[in-house]
């Protein structure tokens, strides 16, 4: 098998406040949870790396991502956008399972986001599965959303962990997808990237 490809590349979750986003990266980077609503002021970030397998043609992918959180104030989206965006590769659209308006908000995150980009991977993420009895909407809704941007979906719960990293996994073959179409990888070369050489093609 080739080398792995190592790239560092951005990423964002963007959705409405409470729905879990400080939640669901905390579950994917430490693999902790808290009942604790602590709501992100400005913006965080963190890394994580994550390896992506690819079949065929057989290539390991050993992405370093830097995740950006952000506040999900109504207030704060057009205040922020600018700088939270740039240079981001994908998204992470989340919504909240038990309020049906966080799912219908989706669009006006898309919108920002495409202010950076005409496209971009995305995966979309109804977050709070565990509480069963309170679910606002289904897999169906969610899946009509996600469809519209031909991107995979997942239910999940950051309390329970159940998807958290299959959504991040998904995001990740999507980014390698992407850097085949690009591209700017080519499967069959034996690249000799250094990662300064790769950071400075997926700066973030
Ligand atoms: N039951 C349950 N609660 C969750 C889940 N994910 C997050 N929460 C709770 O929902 C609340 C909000 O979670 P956060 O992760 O802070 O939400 P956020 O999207 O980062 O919010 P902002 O920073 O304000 O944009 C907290 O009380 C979490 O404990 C989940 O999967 N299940
Ligand atoms: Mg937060």
């Amino acid at each position: 098998m080739d080398e792995p490809v190592i790239a560092k590349m951005k990423i964002c979750l963007l959705g409405d406040g409470a729905v879990g986003k400080t939640s669901l990266i905390r579950r994917f980077v430490d693999d902790v949870f808290t009942d604790d609503y602590l709501l992100t002021i400005g913006t965080k970030t963190s890394k994580k790396k994550l390896i992506i397998k690819m079949k065929n043609p057989e290539r390991e992918f050993h992405l370093s991502l830097m995740i950006w959180d952000i506040m999900g104030q109504i207030s704060f989206r057009k205040l922020l956008h600018p700088t939270y965006l740039k240079g981001a590769k994908g998204a992470i659209l989340v919504c909240d399972l038990t309020r049906k308006e966080t799912l219908d908000n989706l669009d006006d995150w898309i919108d920002s986001l495409y202010v950076e980009r005409k496209v971009m991977p995305t995966v979309f993420v109804a977050n709070k599965s565990d509480l069963e009895n309170k679910h606002a909407f289904g897999t169906a809704e969610l899946e009509s959303v996600a469809s519209v941007y031909d991107s995979p979906f997942f239910l999940t719960s950051a309390k329970t962990g159940v998807n958290v990293e299959k959504a991040f996994q998904a995001l990740g073959e999507k980014l390698v997808e992407e850097m085949f179409v690009a591209g700017s990888i080519s499967p069959s070369s034996k690249p000799k990237l250094s990662e300064s050489a790769i950071a400075s093609n997926y700066q973030y």
